[in-house]
């Protein structure tokens, strides 16, 4: 399953964003450092489903009217303060909590009423946009301090013969989920001196930067929209603008009451939905609270959890949806289940690929594969898409 890191100073916001997500509960409170060990919840990316082409809805658990769910692991990483990279606040323990991740939600307080260490301070005192570069930086310094320590190590592997710079970096690099071909396409980016000895502390940075934003993409979640003032975000937004980083406005607590309304059977709300539907009776309070909530929402177009989810998994990794089924006509699995299994490729992945995600003795005993919207057989070579239903013929099914 992918995986998505919440980070940011303490008192974003990232506990309630993550509780809405997961709805699970987590220790929330207004002080730092609540939660001192990783949270790790199932939440879900929003897409259509691709039985809105047929008649009748499939009826998934993951599917609501064909608002598909699909399953990716959160976790709630405690709060970072500056100076993180050097251990400051339990920073190295939390940052090595996101060599887990595949990309990372950056939760920034946009209402600006709380300074970079999470602590309440007037409105306007303090400027959220200091905030967008900083897990980041703290990742980016943290990771070269790694490199640097590992240095010698590498240096001395330079003196045997067959030395490969790539795998002695790797090497120093797979704890934080690069891969060789990773460190070889940055390497292959960067300028750099064929003698490890040569290597300047700016050569190092350089390195870490690059492996840090190849497997560790950041997005921003402005949060607390509904108190921010619209000025806050429009700046957030144009800074995000220029460091080329997805900027999204989200309230996390307006997603918890929608989310906590609907289970009540209060109100008619899917998440990732732009507005809801009041169902119940609801007190004076409720009514005046959820107007509010509803005009945060005309003006954002939702509460923009969901949309960083989805933003994360489908813009920032490049993930596509692939719906593989046994039976090509019904669209279903030996059970009769309708499109009961969806899977988050890479962007180029081909049918054995997504076979090989089914499960290695499917994709090792693969034959060929059906589109099942076409139905047509389909090459080996041919690169799905979003909303691809695929049956897949191996030796193991
Ligand atoms: N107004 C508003 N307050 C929020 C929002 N999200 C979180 N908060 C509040 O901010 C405080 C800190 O939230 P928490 O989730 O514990 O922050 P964390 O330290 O980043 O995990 C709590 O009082 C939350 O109720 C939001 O979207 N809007
Ligand atoms: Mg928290």
């Amino acid at each position: 399953m992918l995986t998505l890191a919440l980070a940011g100073k303490p008192n974003a916001g990232k506990s309630t964003f993550y509780s809405a997500a997961t709805r699970a509960e987590v220790d929330m409170a207004n002080y730092p450092f609540t939660t001192i060990d990783p949270n790790r919840g199932v939440s879900y990316v929003r897409t259509d489903c691709p039985c809105l082409a047929r008649e009748e809805r499939c009826g998934t658990e993951n599917c609501h009217e064909g608002k598909r769910y699909v399953p990716v692991e959160l976790i709630d990483v405690a709060g970072l303060v500056p100076g993180a990279h050097e251990g400051r606040g339990l920073g190295n323990q939390f940052l090595d909590a996101l060599t887990n991740a595949d990309a990372i939600i950056t939760v920034v307080d946009a209402s600006g009423a709380t300074n970079a260490e999470g602590e309440p301070v007037d409105v306007g005192s303090y400027d959220p946009v200091e905030e967008i570069d900083f897990i980041e930086e703290e990742m980016d310094r943290w990771l070269a301090g790694i490199v640097a320590r590992n240095w010698e190590g590498v240096e001395r592997q330079s003196r045997s013969p067959g030395f490969d710079i790539d795998e002695a970096i790797s090497d120093v690099l797979t704890g934080f989920g690069a891969s060789e071909a990773d460190v070889a396409v940055v390497l292959r980016e960067l300028e750099y001196p064929e003698n490890p000895r040569e290597w300047t502390d700016e050569d190092r940075r350089g390195l870490a930067r690059l492996v840090r934003a190849r497997t560790k993409p950041i997005l921003v979640a402005a949060n607390k929209a509904d108190i921010a003032p619209a000025e806050n975000l429009d700046r957030l937004r144009e800074a995000g603008e220029k460091a080329g980083r997805h900027v999204i406005p989200t309230t996390a607590e307006g997603e918890l009451a929608l989310r906590k309304g609907a289970e009540a059977g209060l109100i008619a709300y899917d998440p990732g939905d732009p507005d809801f539907e009041v169902l119940g009776d609801l007190s004076g309070a409720q009514q005046e609270r959820l107007a509010e909530l509803g005009d945060t929402m005309i003006e954002y177009g939702g509460t923009g959890v969901q949309q960083a989810l989805d933003s994360a998994v489908y813009d920032l990794l490049d993930r596509f949806t692939a719906y593989p089924v046994q039976n090509e006509t019904r669209w279903t699995d030996g059970q009769g289940n309708v499109l009961p299994d969806a899977f988050l490729l890479p962007a180029h992945s081909t049918p054995k690929d997504l076979a090989y995600a089914v499960h290695s003795d499917i994709g090792e005993g693969y034959l060929h594969a059906v589109d099942a919207r076409s139905n047509r057989r389909i090459g080996e070579g041919h690169e799905l898409s979003e909303g691809d239903v695929i049956k897949i013929v191996s030796t193991a099914n």
